[in-house]
């Protein structure tokens, strides 16, 4: 834990689970929230009168390393499965490691905490390139994420990365999502990977695997059972994921219960495949997601 020379007031160094993970607990007058050292993961986000946002497996690990199911992990430098070696770990490592604690500040609306992580000799094993990675949080009203990737390095390279964030639904064969009309669809679960354009509203009807490139930057997932919708808000982020386990998958995860695939999904902004970035030495992106119920 990095020790900032003080927490602002609201905000609990904690620990999560009995095998060394840290965290901070944040509660404002306009929000309650859970937020993990290892990943810069938020686990828990609540505003003041509203449900809580995020779904966190209650089978969740809290083991070093392990990454943990639920909120909104953090999934850099790469999407996925790694493209050329299986040994490394799927979503890459941002969401294993600890991120070190760089800023925490009241402001009159919302309570900043930054978090960074920086290339190391572990990293550079698994992932040959030079880089700073900060996320910026706002916990107010509404909950904001700011991910900036700088090359600090001396030669080009790419990234996909996505805020992987869990939802919770009543019933997920009655939740859809608008926004995603008209971009290109990869079906994850065809062999082929056919691409399509997709037409209406995304649906979850068993397993669902799908990535969308070339979004509007903009997605409304609506739980019809509850009458309840959260808008994602994410204009430099042009993929959006949707993901739901289905039975069999969700049977052969360890962290989830049997029955959880009914009362979750995936929506993740970010930016994957056709869409991931390249970036210059000494350039900077930063890529934001707001959520707002
Ligand atoms: O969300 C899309 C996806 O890539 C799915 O294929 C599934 O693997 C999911 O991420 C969860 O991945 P994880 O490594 O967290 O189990």
């Amino acid at each position: 834990m990095d020790a900032l020379s003080t927490l602002p007031a609201g905000v609990t160094a904690i620990a999560l689970g009995d095998q060394g993970l840290r965290g901070w607990q944040i509660a404002t007058p306009v929000c309650r929230a859970v937020l993990s050292q290892q990943g810069a993961q938020v686990l828990e986000f609540q505003a003041a009168g509203k449900p809580p946002l995020l779904w966190q497996s209650p089978q969740a690990t809290r083991q070093p390393g392990k990454a943990i199911r639920g909120g909104i992990p953090i999934c850099f430098p790469w999407f996925g499965p790694h493209p050329t070696d299986a040994g490394k770990p799927a979503h890459g490592f941002a969401r294993q490691r600890d991120w070190a604690l760089a800023n925490a500040r009241q402001t009159p609306d919302a309570l900043l905490v930054e978090l960074t992580l920086a290339a190391d000799d572990t990293t550079r094993e698994l992932w040959p390139h030079d880089f700073l990675a900060s996320l910026r949080i706002s916990f107010g009203s509404r909950l904001a994420l700011q991910l900036s990737v700088a090359n600090t390095g001396t030669t080009p390279f790419r990234f996909a990365f996505a805020f992987h964030s869990y939802f919770p639904l009543a019933d997920s064969s009655r939740a859809c999502v608008y926004g995603l009309e008209d971009s290109v669809c990869i079906d994850q679960l065809a062999q082929d990977r056919t691409r399509s354009r997709q037409t209406g509203a995304v649906r979850f009807s068993g397993e669902t695997d799908r990535i969308f490139l070339q979004t509007a930057g903009e997605c409304r997932l609506v739980d019809e059972l509850r009458n309840q919708a959260v808008l994602l808000s994410a204009p430099d982020c042009h993929s959006v994921i949707a993901w739901n386990p289905g039975p069999d998958k969700t049977a052969r995860l360890v962290d989830m219960p049997p029955d959880a695939w009914r009362t979750m999904a995936c929506i993740e902004s970010g930016n994957v495949e056709d869409d991931a970035p390249e970036l210059p030495p000494g350039a900077k992106q930063t890529f934001t997601l707001v959520l707002e119920q």
